[in-house]
């Protein structure tokens, strides 16, 4: 009996679930360029192209491997378009009697892939998705029975169960998370070291070209690309990442600085979330530093926390609260999204900074996604729908099942409050305090209401008016409504005035 394994791409481990199943001789690989997974949401051109550079170093490495593969490239005679019509194709052509592939990372594929034994006529087996250290099963077993769903303790529970920094039963430097030392300013004589970056060879050469060709309408700069494309390079970054950047990656992680897009962050994303990395090998490397003295508790820590807490939590998160999660606006929020998210032409110079540096690289790290980008779409109430979709477009680490949590459960609190236990909204003061952005901006951080006034100051306090009916009796955000209340309520009239005018302004499409 012939099976054919359909690797997707962002499927590309030897050790794939789907792979380890099947018999080398008899059985084919299937990798493919479909126009319906380029084009589902118009992807970052530098998130296309980086896939399909790394599927097709991949599939020489199956190859090397022993493994027999078809790859249906882009513009190939026999391309079918999509991920169904390809699997069908191949069906026929190879006279297959099964077909079997990895869970897809997003629910509307999942949804498309369980409609196919019906449609072939033939068994269409589902494995798990073994990009994870723990599975779908060990979320859904934690969540049960909780109304709450902190990240916080289920990081505690995959901690101690794959025994991570672990001292016996206690967490090592005896403190679960070293948050609290994490929260520096980027000192003026401190450069991060350049990131690692990869020459295009000719293959990336050919995609880029097609990507141009093919792709030219997206969003995105390609001229500059120079991610890692195989798995010897994703190594390459993950140890330069821990020579050079972890022992102050802690310190410094929330730490945003002008014209500076990679700081002391580990850049892995792409290639974890593709399969080219496995998260335990970024886990064990980063643990190892600690226990060589190369690297600090608060950094390794806080390395360790992001990927074996926020992101197998992510993924845990985004299977349990499918499909509602995807609807769910508990602010109802509904303001359409700004034209500078595309081009930058913002004032706003925190906001036209991560535009840039995103609309370059595919890339922004976690503070400016989460409190320059994502506090504006929380604060100026931008309709989760269109805030998800740019998010999924323009970062090459995008796929939804971590995307869709991060946006609506942490930036938009859409999810009504399963994910963070209160918004995560701030004024520009917190902007300031993390990043010289406000010195370089068009507006004034220290001014609250005006012409001069960072918007994000009195947006603030117009969002914490506005949802006082929802957050008033939540015990993390009692003190700001007492401040509300003691402030000079002609001074937060002003505030509140200055905020419904630059909503209007937005509406009407006029420059902030
Ligand atoms: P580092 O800062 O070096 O962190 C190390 C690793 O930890 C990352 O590579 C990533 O694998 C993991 N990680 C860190 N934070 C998170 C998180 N919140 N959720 C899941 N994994 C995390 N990450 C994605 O991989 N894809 C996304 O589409 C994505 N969208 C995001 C959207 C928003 C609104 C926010 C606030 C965060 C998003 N993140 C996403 C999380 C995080 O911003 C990126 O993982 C990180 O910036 C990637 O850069 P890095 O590899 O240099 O990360
Ligand atoms: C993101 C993406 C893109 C741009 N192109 C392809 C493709 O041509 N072929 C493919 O197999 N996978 C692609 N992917 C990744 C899929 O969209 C991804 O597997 C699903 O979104 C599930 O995470
Ligand atoms: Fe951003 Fe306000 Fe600072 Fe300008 S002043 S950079 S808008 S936080």
């Amino acid at each position: 009996m012939s099976t054919l394994c359909l690797l997707l791409g962002d499927h590309l481990s030897l050790n794939m679930s789907s792979l380890s199943s099947i018999n080398k001789q008899t059985d084919t690989v299937l990798l493919c360029e479909v126009k319906a997974e380029a084009t589902y949401v118009k992807h970052h051109k530098a998130k296309i192209a980086f896939l399909f550079s790394a599927m097709r170093h991949f599939a020489i490495s199956l190859q090397d491997n022993g493994y027999k593969v078809e790859y249906v490239h882009y513009n190939d005679e026999n391309n079918q378009g999509s991920l169904f019509a390809q699997v069908q194709y191949m069906v026929k052509q190879l006279g297959i009697e099964k077909v079997v592939l990895a869970k897809p990372g997003e629910y509307r594929l999942f949804q498309d892939v369980e409609t196919w034994t019906a449609k072939l006529n033939i068994p269409v087996v589902v494995r798990d998705d073994n990009r994870f250290m723990a599975s779908e099963q060990d979320f859904t077993d934690w969540a049960e029975g909780k109304k709450q769903y902190r990240m916080e303790f289920f990081y505690r529970e995959v901690r101690r169960r794959f025994n991570i920094l672990m001292d016996d039963k206690q967490p090592v430097g005896g403190k679960w998370n070293f948050d609290a030392d994490n929260r520096e300013k980027l000192p003026k004589n401190l450069s991060p070291p350049e990131p690692t970056t990869f020459p295009p060879d000719a293959m990336t050469k050919d995609v880029i070209a097609l990507v141009k060709e093919e792709f030219g309408d997206h969003f995105g700069d390609i001229n500059d690309f120079h991610y890692a494309v195989t798995r010897e390079q994703a190594l390459e970054v993950l140890k330069v990442f821990i020579a050079d950047r972890l022992p102050k990656f802690g310190t410094y992680q929330d730490a945003m600085v002008q014209d500076q897009a990679w700081m002391y962050h580990s850049h892995v994303s792409f290639y974890i979330n593709a399969g080219m990395l496995h998260p335990e090998e970024a886990i064990l490397a980063a643990q190892e530093a600690y226990y060589s003295g190369h690297a600090p508790i608060n950094s390794v820590e806080g390395f360790i926390r992001q990927i074996l807490g926020w992101r197998e939590y992510m993924r845990g998160f985004y299977w349990y609260f499918m499909p509602g999660l995807k609807t769910d606006n508990y602010l109802q929020a509904v303001n359409a999204l700004p034209e500078f998210y595309w081009d930058g032409k913002t004032d706003m110079n925190c906001l036209s900074q991560c535009v840039k540096q995103t609309k370059e690289h595919a890339y922004a790290h976690h503070i400016q996604r989460l409190m320059v980008l994502g506090n504006f779409a929380l604060l100026a109430g931008l309709d989760p729908e269109q805030v998800n979709e740019w998010y999924l477009i323009v970062y090459a680490d995008a796929y939804e099942w971590v995307e869709l949590p991060n946006v609506s459960g942490m930036i938009l609190y859409s999810d009504g409050g399963h994910l963070a236990s209160k918004p995560y909204a701030a004024s520009g003061s917190y902007i300031n305090k993390m990043s010289n952005y406000c010195s370089h901006c068009h507006y004034s951080v220290k001014e609250k209401t005006g012409p001069q006034a960072c918007p994000f100051n009195y947006l603030y306090w117009g969002f914490i008016n506005k949802h006082k009916d929802k957050f008033e009796k939540n015990p993390r955000m009692a003190m700001i409504y007492r401040t509300m209340a003691k402030m000079d309520q002609t001074k937060l009239g002003h505030m509140l005035d200055d905020a419904d005018k630059f909503i209007i302004k937005l509406e009407q499409n006029e420059k902030v």
